[in-house]
């Protein structure tokens, strides 16, 4: 089979109830659209059907793809589906499309300018739709954390929507080591190493009651996570392999 154009990686995590709609949506939208394109579930974890349930859609949609893998976290299923894609350019999506799918048009060229292209909800132009104050506020104190420890120009490191040309995207996740929720940090912070063009677009962002994020018990996770980025940048672990390797046999 030919690479498609795009595609979209859906991790999911007890997904049942939100992945029909979605899907619905996205195929929907892809119909209308000129490129080729795959969509990639990566479903891990999950205590309910949602690996079998996405398996039964295949016959409904051919060009839909579904990985499975025992052990939980979003930055693994991510990973995973990022490195086993095929399109030309790579976008992950979160299951419950808190942004329209007609936005996806500005993560890929003609109308990408950019090497990365990440959704964002603070930059000027973004409106959040339904977010309660607590959760909104929990986030900004975790993005000054990211800003002062990794991260100083990105505003919104944390939304569910980013896209990647292809070979940037398989330079960035062969390199990624954190399996949880920091995984986009981490991802970012290596393309600030090498250089790469990140744009934060500002989307319109509908707050989604049911979360799968918990507070207390995952702010302090991704607090770790962060501090373990620095380390490995300090160890070297995310010079590229192949530079490495060239070094090594010199
Ligand atoms: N495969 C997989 N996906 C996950 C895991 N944890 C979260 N996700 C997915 O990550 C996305 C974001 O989760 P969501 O609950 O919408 O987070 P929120 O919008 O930040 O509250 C959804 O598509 C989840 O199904 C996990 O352990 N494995
Ligand atoms: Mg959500």
């Amino acid at each position: 089979m030919p690479s498609p154009f795009l595609s979209i990686i859906i991790p999911a995590y007890n997904e049942a109830n939100r992945l029909p709609q979605t899907l619905k949506q996205v195929f929907d939208f892809l119909k209308n659209e000129d490129y080729s394109a795959e969509v990639i579930v990566v479903e891990n974890g999950s205590s309910d059907n949602t690996y079998e349930f996405a398996q039964s859609l295949k016959s409904k949609y051919p060009n839909l793809r579904v990985l499975r893998n025992n052990i939980a976290g979003k930055g693994k299923a991510v990973k995973r589906g990022m490195l086993e894609a095929r399109g030309e350019y790579r976008i992950f999506c979160d299951a419950d499309f808190s942004m329209p799918v007609t936005e996806i048009p500005r993560f890929i060229p003609p109308q990408l300018d950019s090497d990365i292209a990440i959704a964002s909800r603070e930059v000027k132009g973004a409106i959040r739709y339904d977010e309660p104050e607590f959760r909104h506020f929990t986030g900004r104190v975790f993005n000054l954390l990211i800003r002062i420890l990794a991260l100083p120009k990105l505003h919104d490191t944390q939304c569910g929507f980013k896209g990647f040309r292809a070979d940037i995207a398989e330079d960035l996740f062969k390199h990624q080591s954190i399996e949880g929720w920091a995984f986009d940090v981490e991802i970012l912070y290596i393309a600030k190493l090498r250089g790469y063009k990140v744009i934060e677009l500002p989307i319109p962002w509908y707050y989604n009651a049911e979360s799968k994020i918990s507070v207390l018990r995952d702010s302090w996770h991704m607090f770790i996570d962060l501090l373990k980025i620095r380390k490995n940048a300090r160890k070297g672990l995310y010079n590229r392999q192949d530079a490495e390797k060239s070094k090594k046999k010199n």
